[in-house]
């Protein structure tokens, strides 16, 4: 019998855990794998890691830059994933190296589990940088794959691409959706012979640093100007040419709409330009402390056609800001509708329109929706909430066999 090579196997014991099971006794070795960019599932993934430091777990992000947001902790470590060009291939692939770099972090760090954010390209890294450990005789970590919608909704809809998703879904050891609704487009679309479990995004508004009247200063606008702010990478799926009809039917000169972006506005600026409300368009570009903005605002607008859950969305909730919003995806599990937001048909710019008149002209169900706005995002997506079901998952990944 050959010593020399010896397989690595699954372990099945709970790694760092003690007898008492609790929470705070039981650390593991986690990489998070995710894009760094702005974005809501760079936004949860960050805090996801950040949370679970400060719950005292070794926390590894693998990434092409450094989250956005990302605090510095000694338990939190930053690997870069290097891609270089070559002048052979027309396209620069940022699959194998991420394999190679998730690889090298686990023969030196030996993680427990490896939790990607998105199948593509980032689970199917992980499970071919498990192949090359199984070779290279190393610990193999768990892999979790969150599914955060734009792999289902958006790209297993190419033909060039379902077989690659479907296949990193199924051969993670873990698969979680951000919600309902996602997780049933997912059974629908993929049909994965799997579970899927619903852990919902979370989001713990900071304090507020500035004022509203502060902000408003800073934006020329006045305190008593009705505000609306919408937060996003303006990608297509946002309908951002929606969101300016609503602008262009509030005729009152006190409105303002202010766009915190992660994205560039220039192309839609001819239109900003054809319905005549560039004096009413606030734009402000990579906005790190957006709660001080939100905090500023009256109320949220956003009409995306397709939301997986809405990170955007439960931020301004979570400030405290009721919202205007599209019936789409996810959302209704996140906005109770005609309580902490109203929701409307997915390009029915009139129904926004009116609906916003109707919250202008009645300040006292806006400010009490407001309320209830606070009380359940922070109730339902806070981090104390939604954290402790990652690390359940995480122990029952564990304690799997397989
Ligand atoms: O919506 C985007 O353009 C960004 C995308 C992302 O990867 O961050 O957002 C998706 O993930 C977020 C975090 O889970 C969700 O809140 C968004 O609803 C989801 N976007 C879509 O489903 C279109």
């Amino acid at each position: 019998m050959n010593l020399s090579y010896k397989l690595p196997t699954t372990r099945l014991h709970l790694p760092s855990a003690r007898a008492d099971g609790g929470q705070a006794s039981y650390k593991l070795k986690i990489g998070i794998v995710c894009y760094p960019s702005i974005g809501g599932s760079g936004i949860v993934a960050t805090n996801l890691g950040v949370e679970l430091a400060k719950l005292g777990h070794q926390i590894h992000f693998i990434s092409y830059e450094s989250p956005f947001l990302l605090e510095k902790r000694k338990n939190i470590h930053f690997h870069k994933v290097n891609i270089n060009k070559y002048d052979l291939f027309k396209y620069p692939d940022y699959t194998l190296p991420l394999a190679v770099a998730i690889e090298a972090v686990q023969k030196k760090y030996k993680l427990d589990i490896v939790h990607v954010h998105y199948a593509v390209p980032h689970a199917t890294a992980a499970l071919l940088a498990r192949r090359i450990m199984r070779t290279n005789n190393v610990p193999m970590p768990k892999i979790v794959t969150t599914l955060h919608g734009t792999d289902i909704t958006l790209l297993a809809r190419d033909k060039n691409l379902f077989e690659v998703i479907k296949y990193s879904i199924e051969r993670s050891h873990g698969v979680t959706a951000v919600s309902e609704s996602l997780k049933a487009d997912t059974l629908k679309i993929i049909k994965p012979q799997r579970p899927i479990e619903v852990i919902y995004n979370f989001y713990s508004p900071a304090a507020i640093t500035k004022s509203r009247h502060l902000i408003r200063k800073g934006l020329e606008i006045k305190d008593s100007d009705f505000l609306a702010i919408h937060l996003s990478n303006l990608r297509p799926v946002k309908r951002i040419p929606d969101l300016l009809k609503i602008v262009s039917l509030i005729p009152d000169s006190k409105f303002k709409l202010l766009i915190l972006s992660g994205g560039d506005f220039t192309s839609f600026k001819p239109l900003v330009k054809k319905l005549g409300i560039a004096n009413k368009i606030i734009l402000k570009q990579s906005i790190k402390d957006i709660g001080n903005y939100i905090n500023a605002a009256d109320i949220g607008i956003y009409t995306s056609a397709e939301e997986s859950f809405g990170m955007g969305i439960l931020e301004t909730l979570a400030y405290g800001k009721a919202v205007l919003a599209t019936k789409a995806g996810g959302v209704p599990e996140v906005v109770n509708d005609g309580i902490d937001g109203i929701l409307a048909r997915v390009g029915d710019v009139k129904g926004f329109a009116k609906n916003l008149k109707m919250l202008m002209n009645n300040r006292r169900l806006l400010e009490q929706m407001g309320k209830a706005a606070k009380k359940s995002a922070c109730e339902k997506f806070c981090s104390k909430k939604i954290v402790p079901q990652y690390v359940e998952y995480y122990k029952t990944i564990l304690s799997e066999k397989k």
